[in-house]
């Protein structure tokens, strides 16, 4: 997006400061975010701070300049960007007050929305574009892919812990910012839906993949029909807990912070646990295309159980517990589908940066759920150890 719309925007917000630099951030395949620069006029430039800055190869931050996060709402995946916006902002507030409790810093430890100059919490553009802004979280960075065990175990905590804050939340005030986000059945049928429709003649040429995925039919059911039938627990949950939706404080390695809050709604715990364990123990990235490379990694799943189960300080109920393998296989063959299902309709839904992208994503999905369902009987035997 060119720089002079940019600052226009930016305008809106009340910034510290007069914004000199604005540039595209982060690998989240949803929304378009920046990261702001904003220097205040007629203050001479300090010494650094720290180190953490140098890591994730952002300019050092002086104290006359101060970052921020400014990102365009996703209007096709988030079709009432208002709703998403009550939600982050509700669920914001919520979490400061806990972490204020707790003696905890607000700053670094929940998003903070910046208000715009007439006191809301996003801007409209002419366009009908929703955009937002948030605190820069500094010396802190997100993770494509597990690089210390410290902190895969890390995010299983701090997810554990989000989960646990979240608990006495008051549900019914969340709105469901995308209908049927994790409901695998409905996944499923749109495929089906996808698939006959054709639209971009790419079916002939995935026979693989297609039978993969109709084999495995009954097994969207697994977690929708326990839910049904009242066995498992319905709780405030994150819902999209990959890695890179954690910050890891980059001088203590401790996860400080759970960002990407517009999928925060009532879910399974099992969501969140299943989808950290289908983005981070696996041993390649999302997009790998060498499937030699690509496996569920016990030693990471291990790493995430413990953290995961300490986190929730002892909530999750034995339901919960005996189905956390299962949980991991089903959100890996729902991301699957969902991908797959993109590549068929034409790659509207997940950003891509090359040609081929979703299906070479939807791959390595279904090559995790084969090795995961060879693993099960030791996935359930980790668990055990931890509960
Ligand atoms: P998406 O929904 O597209 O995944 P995210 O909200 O996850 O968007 O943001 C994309 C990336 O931007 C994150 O993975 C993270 O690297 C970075 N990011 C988001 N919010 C902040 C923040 N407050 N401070 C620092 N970095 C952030
Ligand atoms: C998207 O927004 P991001 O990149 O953190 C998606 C998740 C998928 C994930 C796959 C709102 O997450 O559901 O699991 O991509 N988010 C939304 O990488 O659809
Ligand atoms: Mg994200």
């Amino acid at each position: 997006m060119e720089q002079k719309k940019l600052y226009a925007i930016a305008s809106h917000f009340i910034f510290d400061g007069e914004v000199v630099e604005c540039v595209p951030f982060g690998n989240g395949h949803i929304n378009d975010t920046y990261r702001l620069t904003c220097r205040r006029t007629g203050e001479e430039k300090q010494e650094p701070q720290g180190q953490g800055a140098r890591k994730q190869g952002i300019p050092e931050q002086s104290t006359a300049q101060k970052h921020y996060i400014l990102q365009k709402l996703n209007r096709n995946v988030f079709p009432r960007p208002e709703e998403v916006m009550e939600n982050v902002s509700g669920v914001t507030e919520w979490l400061k007050k806990k972490i204020l409790e707790n003696g905890g810093d607000v700053s670094r430890e929940t998003l903070n929305l910046v208000h715009t100059h007439d006191g809301s919490i996003c801007y409209v553009d002419p366009e009908g574009e929703y955009w937002r802004a948030y605190l820069f979280i500094e010396n802190a960075t997100t993770y494509d892919l597990v690089e210390k065990d410290e902190d895969f175990y890390q995010s299983a905590v701090v997810f554990g812990n989000f989960q646990r804050l979240l608990a006495d939340y008051p549900a019914s005030t969340l709105h469901e910012t995308i209908e049927n986000f994790h409901n695998t059945p409905d996944r499923f049928r749109k495929f089906e839906a996808a698939l006959e429709m054709d639209a971009c003649g790419r079916a002939a040429g995935i026979p693989e993949e297609l039978r993969f995925v109709r084999e495995r039919r009954d097994l969207t059911h697994v977690l929708s029909d326990k839910l049904d039938a009242g066995l498992l627990p319905l709780r405030v949950t994150h819902n999209d807990t990959k890695l890179n939706n954690i910050m890891i404080d980059n001088e203590t390695g401790k996860a400080i912070c759970v960002i990407d809050l517009d999928t925060v709604m009532p879910g399974l715990s099992l969501y969140d646990f299943g989808d950290s364990i289908r983005f981070g123990a696996s041993t390649a990235a999302e997009d790998e295309r060498d499937l030699e490379k690509v496996s569920c990694s016990l030693h990471l799943y291990e790493i995430y159980v413990k953290g995961f189960i300490e986190g929730c300080g002892g909530a999750l109920t034995d339901a919960e517990l005996d189905l956390l393998p299962m949980g991991a296989i089903l959100m890996t063959f729902e991301c699957g589908i969902r991908f797959l299902t993109d590549y068929l309709e034409g790659d509207h839904y997940f950003k891509i940066h090359r040609e081929g992208q979703n299906l070479d994503r939807a791959r390595t999905q279904f090559c995790l759920v084969a090795d995961m369902e060879k693993k099960l009987p030791q996935m359930k035997e980790i668990v055990n150890r931890y509960r």
